[in-house]
């Protein structure tokens, strides 16, 4: 596989609080950082995703009285997973990782989602009411982009569901898989499921960054 000129790259929350000694830190988030240097090195443009919380959040647990993190509720849209507060607008925890600052100056956007308190948001495209856009899917579009490729946190919730809004928005989309890592191993299987089914492609970065062809 061959990056074009009509591919974009999306790193998805690479976040402080994602990472170890995070809020919702995902195992080995740290380790991908420089991977996704040298991924963004290859594509002409790079957008990247911040998870962008306010403390009323909905998905903090703490807005729930007696609810445990990483238990669902039902909410207007949905069901909605419970997290421990993350994210928060400002702070360190949504900082981006020190390590991929060269990502961040070259991204050419940073979509911010999740900060209507009311509605959670794990996909870059649409908020989890699958209803309200960030925006995104127009971007790509003017800027003539027809094929994204995916890395970052969490490969289970925020890639993932990016993924497949691309493929639903009329994008190609490739998970680059070992620039992503997991929250758990039940919702990863979940994902690799839902990305053949979908059309979603997974690809390793040494296939991508080696491939003449
Ligand atoms: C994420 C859970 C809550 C993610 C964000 O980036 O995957 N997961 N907020
Ligand atoms: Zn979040």
């Amino acid at each position: 596989m061959k990056i074009a000129p009509a591919d974009a790259l999306l790193v998805i929350d690479p976040q402080n609080d994602f990472c170890e000694g995070g809020a919702l830190a995902v195992s080995g988030g740290a380790a991908i950082m420089p991977l996704i240097n040298r991924l963004a090195e290859r594509f002409d443009r790079v957008i990247l995703t911040q998870d962008w919380h306010t403390q009323d959040q909905i998905s903090f647990a703490s807005n729930h009285p007696g609810a445990a993190p990483f238990t669902e509720i039902d909410v207007a849209y949905g069901r909605q997973m419970l997290w421990p507060d993350h994210c928060l607008q400002g702070s360190t925890g949504a900082d981006f990782h020190a390590d991929v600052a060269p990502t961040v100056q070259k991204a050419l956007a940073v979509i911010r989602k999740g900060y209507n308190p009311a509605v959670d948001s794990y996909s870059g495209f649409f908020e989890n009411d699958h209803r309200t856009p960030t925006g995104l899917a127009g971007m790509l579009r003017d800027l003539g982009v027809t094929r994204v490729f995916l890395a970052g946190l969490a490969f289970d919730y925020c890639v993932r569901f990016t993924a497949e809004d691309a493929v639903r928005e009329g994008f190609e989309a490739v998970v680059i898989s070992d620039a992503s890592r997991a929250i758990a191993p039940q919702t990863e299987a979940a994902a690799r499921e839902n990305f053949r089914a979908l059309g979603v492609v997974e690809i390793e970065v040494s296939a991508l960054l080696s491939a003449h062809s």
